[in-house]
């Protein structure tokens, strides 16, 4: 992708820190097109004649990370697509430029090398952070309706040791370079929206 025509801003954070809940947010009040990695492997999961169904299958409920070229793949068609027939609605996407929140990646060191080196470099990093209590509160309350099998004690548990040993070193080697906006996502939505547009406009402009 010409890096000059599309802004990407990664979303960083544990399992339930509200990454989701924040990009929904943005999509609106900012035209950007939200692509949550968690939400593509679970389509492709779905997609009938899937080769990987049931290898993402189990990466997700052992809260493993899928092999980055899986990832990596489905981000860059969803990114292309979105470039051939932009979300019409937004002023922001004239011109050929088009403006993503890639939510829940890179969360392994390869995954953001690669990406960084073969796709296009991200402007900053959006890393909610809170405490586990917090996360494992959200995501067992949610679990109760959500129909994800990972909202169970079992994977919530496998999901914060991967978050811890695998993709701390992510947000680290971001924060080394400078890239990292980190919000303490334990307040309110509503609060936590207010930090994020503050950042993001200073970014933005
Ligand atoms: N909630 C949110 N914000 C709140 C707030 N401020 N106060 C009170 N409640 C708040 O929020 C979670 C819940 O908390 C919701 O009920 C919400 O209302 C409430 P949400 O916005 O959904 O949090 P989010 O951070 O998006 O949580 P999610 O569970 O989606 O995070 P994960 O990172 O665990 O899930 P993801 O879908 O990104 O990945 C799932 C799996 O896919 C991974 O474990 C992995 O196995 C696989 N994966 C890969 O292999 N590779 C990738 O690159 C990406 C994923
Ligand atoms: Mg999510």
């Amino acid at each position: 992708f010409d890096q000059a025509k599309v802004t990407v801003i990664f979303v960083l954070g544990g399992p339930g820190a509200g990454k989701g809940t924040q990009c929904e947010r943005l999509v609106a009040d900012y035209g950007f097109k939200h692509l949550s990695a968690g939400d593509l492997l679970r389509e492709e999961r779905n997609r009938p004649g899937s080769t990987y169904g049931e290898l993402i299958t189990e990466y997700i409920r052992e809260g493993k990370i899928v092999p980055q070229e899986v990832t990596i793949k489905l981000l860059e068609n969803a990114m292309s697509s979105t470039l051939a027939s932009p979300p019409h609605t937004s002023p922001e996407w004239s011109n050929g430029h088009g403006r993503f929140l890639i939510d829940g990646f890179p969360r392994k060191m390869d995954q953001a090398l690669k990406f960084d080196e073969s796709v296009v470099k991200s402007s900053f990093v959006l890393f909610f952070s809170t405490t586990e209590e917090i996360l494992l509160e959200r995501l067992m309350e949610r679990g109760k309706t959500s129909g994800r099998d990972d909202d169970n004690k079992e994977s919530i548990v496998k999901r914060f040791r991967t978050f811890v040993e695998t993709s701390m070193p992510v947000v680290d080697y971001y924060r080394k370079a400078g890239k990292v906006v980190e919000i303490d996502s334990s307040p309110p939505i509503d609060v936590v929206y207010e930090k994020v547009k503050v950042e993001i406009d200073q970014r933005l402009g």
